[in-house]
């Protein structure tokens, strides 16, 4: 970590930039780390927030002066099922915030980026167990297609103009702080928060619907990891995969059956069904490891204890 830190979060108040920011303010200073999103939020009661459309170039542009911004991490981004509702504006959002994002560092305006990638840019003829970092691909969601074009991109501007940046193909992401917004994975959020209010839970996935997770300590440990890893060590500027671990709805139901014996599971598939088929069941992560020491800590039964145990005294 160098003194002169000045970190840009944008689109701060999802599911992972609500615990990102609170992490890097550990990290780097309250000071130091600006948290912005569309809307005000109740993050700006905790330090610098700002109000930012990444889509308005000139206006971001004007934030990163006014703060010297020296590092962005660019989370905002429409995820899978709300990007099928509208595609071509989630092609805009996904694509255009992140060349706009990628110009100031093209520009030495700022030094490094963070982006965030994912495993929708596997697709249906990607083989489905211990998926590779190198494979077939062809994503047919329009999140997927935006994903991989955006790691194309990262890479491009990495070779063609030495940019420093930074990504991670994240699986569905668990945690207790924030909740997800418009995803097919966040049935595994959602199922804990019914489970303890209710005892019963309709999923929109079918009981067998395998896909790789992780629990949201770890992936703040993954994404603040490479952000600070020597850059030597990032051998892949497209974007990593990124593994914790995978179950199905039945397998977390089960689970969750372990902490509250009387919890009860049903099943009413929705379009979300199809995305997760598309997707893989479990992904490799052996060059995050070998490259930047990637490495989990949690499984399904300890992220389920935890879950549960913070959840419970939240309520
Ligand atoms: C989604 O379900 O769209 C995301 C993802 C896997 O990128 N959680």
């Amino acid at each position: 970590m160098q003194k002169n830190d000045k970190i840009l979060v944008i689109g701060s108040s999802g599911q992972l930039g609500t615990e990102l920011v609170q992490n890097l303010r550990i990290v780097y200073g309250t000071e130091n780390v600006i948290a912005s999103d569309v809307k005000m939020s109740e993050q700006a009661k905790e330090g610098p927030f700002e109000i930012i459309d990444v889509l308005n170039a000139q206006g971001l542009f004007e934030i990163v002066k006014r703060y010297n911004i020296t590092q962005i991490y660019l989370l905002a981004a429409l995820l899978s099922a709300t990007a099928e509702k509208m595609p071509k504006f989630a092609w805009d959002l996904n694509m255009n915030g992140l060349f706009n994002v990628l110009d100031l560092a093209k520009e030495k305006i700022i030094e490094k980026i963070y982006w965030p990638s994912s495993i929708a840019v596997f697709g249906p003829n990607t083989p489905k167990h211990n998926t590779s970092q190198f494979t077939i691909m062809e994503p047919s969601t329009a999140y997927g297609i935006s994903k991989q074009s955006g790691e194309r991109w990262c890479e491009y501007y990495f070779n063609k103009y030495n940019v420093d940046v930074r990504s991670l193909r994240y699986p569905g992401l668990i945690g207790w702080k924030s909740a997800p917004g418009g995803g097919t994975t966040d049935y595994a959020v959602h199922i804990f928060h019914e489970a303890l209010k209710n005892g019963t839970y309709e999923c929109f996935l079918s009981e067998n619907a395998t896909l790789p997770m992780m629990y949201m300590p770890d992936a703040i440990k993954g994404t603040i990891g490479i952000m600070q890893a020597d850059p030597d060590k990032v051998k892949i500027r497209s974007s990593y995969n990124l593994a914790g671990f995978s179950f199905s709805p039945k397998e977390i139901a089960e689970e969750i059956k372990k902490h509250i014996p009387k919890f009860t599971i049903s099943y009413k598939e929705d379009s979300r069904q199809q995305i997760a088929d598309s997707w893989p069941k479990s992904i490799s992560c052996a060059e995050a490891a070998a490259d930047w020491g990637w490495k989990p800590e949690f499984d399904l039964s300890g992220m389920t204890s935890d879950m549960i145990e913070n959840l419970r005294k939240c309520n």
